[in-house]
Order: C-alpha cells, then sequence, then structure tokens
C-alpha cells in the first residue's frame, strides 16, 4: 500500500459524533497498551500520528484517521486496564461495543494481541462477539520483538490454541522490527476489498518486508 496521506480525522464517543461513514473503514482493538496505536503509526510509516505512550490508557475515545481520502482507520481504547479509573471503564465497553456493532462502514476489526502473553477468555469471547456482527477479524501477536524466534513459535501455537484457530491466522508482528507489516497491509486490504490486483501480488506474505 502506498501511503500518500493519513490525516487524523476526530476523536468521538457516541454514534453522533462519529465522522460521516461513506467510506469503508478498519478498527483496530485489544487491550490496554498492546501496541494499538504504535501498529497504526507503523503500517502508516509515521512516527507519531497517532499518540502512543507507556503507560496504559493512552487511547480514552474512537479516534477516526483518513488514508489516502479512500478508507479510515479507527484507534480504539484499549479494554481491560486495571489502573484506568473504574468510571472511565465503565463507559469504555459500550463506546467501543456501540461502535462495533452498529457502524455500517465498518468492514472488518484487527484485533492486537501481545505475543507473550497467552489470551484468556475476554480474547475468546471478543472473537465470537465479531462473528456474532458478521466482523471479519484478522489476529495480530505483537512486540514479537522481545521473543526469541523459538519462543515466538511456541507462543503462536499456544494462541492458536488458546483461540481455536489456525497457526496461520495469527500475524506476527513488531514495530521495532516491522515483522509483519506487508501481512497485516495484505489482510487489511483484503478486508477493505480495496486493492488493485496488482499491488497485493508485490507482497509477500511470509512475515518479511
Ligand atoms: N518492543 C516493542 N514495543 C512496542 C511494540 N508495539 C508497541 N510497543 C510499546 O508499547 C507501549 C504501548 O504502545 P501503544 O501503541 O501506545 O499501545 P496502545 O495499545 O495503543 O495503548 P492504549 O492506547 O493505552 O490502549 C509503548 O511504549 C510502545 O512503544 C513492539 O512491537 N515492540
Ligand atoms: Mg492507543
Amino acid at each position: 500500500m502506498i501511503i500518500k496521506s493519513a490525516e487524523f480525522v476526530k476523536s468521538a464517543v457516541k454514534p453522533d459524533h462519529y465522522p460521516s461513514a461513506d467510506l469503508p473503514e478498519i478498527a483496530f482493538a485489544g487491550r490496554s497498551n498492546v501496541g494499538k496505536s504504535s501498529l497504526i503509526n507503523t503500517l502508516l510509516n509515521r512516527k507519531r500520528l497517532v499518540k502512543t505512550s507507556r503507560t496504559p490508557g493512552r487511547t480514552q475515545l474512537i479516534n477516526f484517521f483518513l488514508i489516502n481520502k479512500e478508507f479510515s482507520f479507527v484507534d480504539l481504547p484499549g479494554y481491560g486496564y486495571a489502573k484506568v479509573p473504574a468510571s472511565v471503564r465503565k463507559s469504555w465497553g459500550p463506546m467501543i461495543e456501540t461502535y462495533l456493532s452498529t457502524r455500517q462502514a465498518l468492514k472488518g476489526v484487527v484485533l492486537i494481541m501481545d505475543v507473550r502473553r497467552t489470551p484468556g477468555m475476554q480474547e475468546a469471547n471478543f472473537i465470537d462477539w465479531l462473528h456474532y456482527y458478521n466482523k471479519p477479524c484478522v489476529l495480530i501477536l505483537t512486540k514479537a520483538d522481545k521473543l526469541s524466534k523459538t519462543n515466538r513459535i511456541k507462543q503462536r501455537l499456544a494462541h492458536a490454541k488458546a483461540l481455536g484457530v489456525d497457526v496461520d491466522d495469527l500475524v506476527l508482528f513488531s514495530t521495532k522490527s516491522r515483522l509483519g507489516k506487508d501481512a497485516v497491509w495484505n489482510a487489511v486490504e483484503q478486508l477493505i476489498d480495496h486493492a488493485p490486483k496488482k499491488e497485493t501480488q508485490l507482497f509477500n506474505n511470509d512475515g518479511s518486508t
């Protein structure tokens, strides 16, 4: 994917505040601090378009970005982080669920997980929930740079087992080494159904860049 433009559009809490929905949209979801915002920056070749932080809970609103004036990326707040005040945490669930279940433009969800942390019921439930709403899902294991190659393979298998999915459905990713960047784009383009065929063929889907 050649990025000609990438711009922040707006932040929203509820449907009234969402931007117009005439372009296809891809949302990025996952636990707090897992690396959602960083992954978006890496995909877009930007360092700071999307705000990232070492402190979990950085992204607190639904943030819309317009890419190439052709489709949108949506950075969601993370779920499941205890240090965020209970009142805030309580409002996030409905905020994210409302977005995911009602947004017509939403073509698919990129679910980002930390490769080191074997997923539990929360992730499995989230995937089931997306199926229920007919939203296709791409599964990413990020922070792959934090593990040796052997442990990465082990953890990928553990994730596949825990989630009941095929190992090939899990894309290893790292913002540090850019491992998996092309594979994520390939999957995202398929969701958007936007890629001219010629460009798709240029990708090698083995995690290399
Ligand atoms: N080593 C390594 N660090 C990463 C990677 N991706 C993200 N990080 C770091 O993880 C921390 C959290 O990254 P964010 O992108 O802000 O995470 P987030 O999921 O958007 O977090 P919230 O908005 O709080 O939910 C930052 O310190 C990033 O630099 C990665 O692939 N490798
Ligand atoms: Mg974030």
